[in-house]
């Protein structure tokens, strides 16, 4: 029995599950760069040097391992441009007698497969995908036992099922959760560690020089290239993080300052996407971190959360509720996006600086797609569509599971409350506690009825104004509705006003 193992290109990792009891004698990997994943939205250019380049070195790993590797460049004559069409190409000139894949990142992808395997004469085999905590089919048979499927429980559950930073069934430290503590602002005298850039080889060149011939009106700088694309540069990140970013990683986890895109973050979602980097790794050494005595229990804990938590979560929930999940519109938002997302070109300088930092980096960390990206996005607006696809084109960690739930859930309130249990919507005040954007912005951040106004303040309130009868039952919005009843009607009539002078002319804010 010969296999042929379809190794896709967030699957970077020789414990994936296709390629358990691989017989090195028989079976045989196929790997290719088609114009249907490369195109399907305008990926930043970075993003596909960085896929390309981590497969391309994937593949000579597994050379060297003695597997047997046919890797189909994206530039090679013969290459169909689908994942069916290299499959079908490759059984024309060799037999084989089952296909073996693990479970795909993408609702699309795996449709794609299901198709697939009607069309073809040998059986598919789709593995589960091992690498993540938790089953779809434990997050199913979770979520059927809750009225509401709260992150927070979600958590819980994991880390005593996991047994992770849990004593005698209860969390060390005595609370399960210590975001409170994650909220401070870093004094000008802390010092950011510098992120650890890894030097290109002549793949990546390779790959580079391709990507600039094939996708040259592509969003996004590919210089300069500072991504790991071996496992082992991963764990040079990775170790780098656990000595010298981790201590700080809690208490400035929401801040954001000018020119520090990386912060205390781990920048690791892009090698955890791809396979590079394994989750149970992270939480591993996260854990013996704190037990070495070394890292302060609120950075351990708010590092493992993202990954025990929410990471898992965010995939559940994609998994549970799609393909609907995706055509939700609870706020039935419409606004086309302004062109300053692509350009940065805007006067608000919490979203220009953001937005450059995407265009360099590829990468903007948690609360500036949160608060500042996101938070926009939800008061003035915008299509869900537009968002997303956003969202899936600019990072080079967007794959549609993980960033679907979090923009029309998290961000955008489009499943009416299923992933936040409020709207996320936040005034100019919160981004001038978390940054230091306000301080260079044209705008006043401590204004909200004048010309110059901070956008966000009069933004908040008319989305307020504009949503009432959508949200106000939410027990969490009551006090915000409060405040807003019992404002000066002269105060509330000048801000709606700046709110349509504002979408009238969005464009030149
Ligand atoms: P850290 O702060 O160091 O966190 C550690 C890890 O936790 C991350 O690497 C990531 O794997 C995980 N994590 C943290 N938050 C989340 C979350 N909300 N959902 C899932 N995993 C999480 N993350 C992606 O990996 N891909 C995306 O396309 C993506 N899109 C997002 C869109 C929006 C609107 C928002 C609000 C968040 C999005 N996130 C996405 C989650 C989060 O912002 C990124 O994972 C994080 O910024 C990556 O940087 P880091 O590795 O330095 O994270
Ligand atoms: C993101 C991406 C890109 C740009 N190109 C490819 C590709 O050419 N071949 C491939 O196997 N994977 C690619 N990927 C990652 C896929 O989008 C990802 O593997 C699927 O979305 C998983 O469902
Ligand atoms: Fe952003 Fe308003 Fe601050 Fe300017 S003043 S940086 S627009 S929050």
């Amino acid at each position: 029995m010969s296999n042929l193992i379809l190794i896709l290109g967030d699957q970077l990792n020789s414990e994936i599950s296709s390629l358990n009891n691989f017989s090195r004698k028989k079976d045989c990997i196929l790997m290719c760069e088609v114009e249907e994943e490369a195109n399907y939205v305008k990926h930043h250019k970075k993003k596909i040097a960085f896929i390309f380049s981590a497969m391309r070195h994937f593949a000579v790993e597994l050379k060297k391992k003695k597997y047997s590797v046919t890797y189909v460049k994206l530039n090679d004559r013969e290459n169909t441009g689908t994942l069916d069409g290299e499959v079908n190409r490759f059984l024309k000139n060799k037999k084989m007698d089952k296909i073996i894949v693990t479970f795909p990142g993408e609702y699309r992808v795996f449709k794609n497969l299901l198709s697939l395997k009607k069309l073809l004469e040998i059986p598919i085999e789709i593995r589960e995908d091992t690498r993540f905590f938790c089953t779809i089919e434990n997050f199913r048979n979770w979520a059927n036992t809750r009225k509401k499927l709260r992150m927070e429980d979600f958590y819980r559950k994991m880390r005593l099922e996991k047994n992770i930073l849990i004593k005698n069934e209860k969390p060390i430290g005595g609370r399960w959760n210590l975001d409170s503590e994650n909220r401070k602002f870093p004094k000008e005298s802390e010092i950011i560690p510098k992120l650890k850039f890894i030097n290109k080889d002549s793949i990546t060149e390779e790959v580079i020089e391709m990507v600039l011939k094939y996708f040259p009106n592509n969003f996004g700088d590919i210089e300069p290239f500072y991504l790991a694309v071996t496992r082992e540069e991963a764990l040079l990140i990775f170790e780098d993080f656990f000595a010298n970013r981790i201590f700080n990683y809690g208490k400035y986890q929401d801040s954001m300052i000018e020119g520090e895109p990386w912060m205390f973050h781990s920048v690791l979602s892009f090698y955890l996407n791809c396979g590079l980097i394994l989750p149970e790794e992270c939480v591993k050494k996260a854990e013996e971190t704190y037990f070495n005595g070394k890292i302060p229990l609120n950075s351990v804990e708010g590092f493992i959360r993202q990954i025990l938590g929410w990471r898992e979560y965010i995939r559940g929930v994609y998994w549970i509720k799609m393909p609907d999940y995706k055509k939700q519109n609870y706020l039935q938002s419409k606004r086309p996006l302004p062109s300053f997302f692509w350009t940065a070109k805007t006067k608000m300088n919490c979203l220009k600086q953001t937005i450059n930092d995407t265009k360099s980096n590829a990468y903007a960390h948690h609360i500036q797609r949160l608060m500042v990206v996101g938070n926009f996005a939800l008061i003035t607006g915008l299509s869900p569509d537009e968002v997303n696809l956003w969202f899936l084109i600019v990072y080079a960690d967007a794959f549609e599971w993980v960033e679907l739930p979090n923009v029309s859930g998290m961000i955008l309130y489009a499943d009416g409350g299923l992933v936040a249990s409020k709207p996320y919507a936040a005034g100019g005040n919160y981004i001038n506690k978390m940054s230091n954007y306000c301080k260079k912005c044209k705008y006043t951040v401590l204004e909200k009825t004048e010309k110059d106004s901070c956008p966000f303040n009069y933004l908040y309130w008319d989305f307020l104004r504009r949503n009432r009868k959508l949200i106000q039952s939410n027990y969490r919005m009551a006090l915000m509705y409060r405040i807003y009843d019992k404002m000066d009607l002269s105060i509330k009539k000048r801000m709606t006003k700046r709110a349509e002078q504002f979408f009238e002319k969005i464009e030149s804010f």
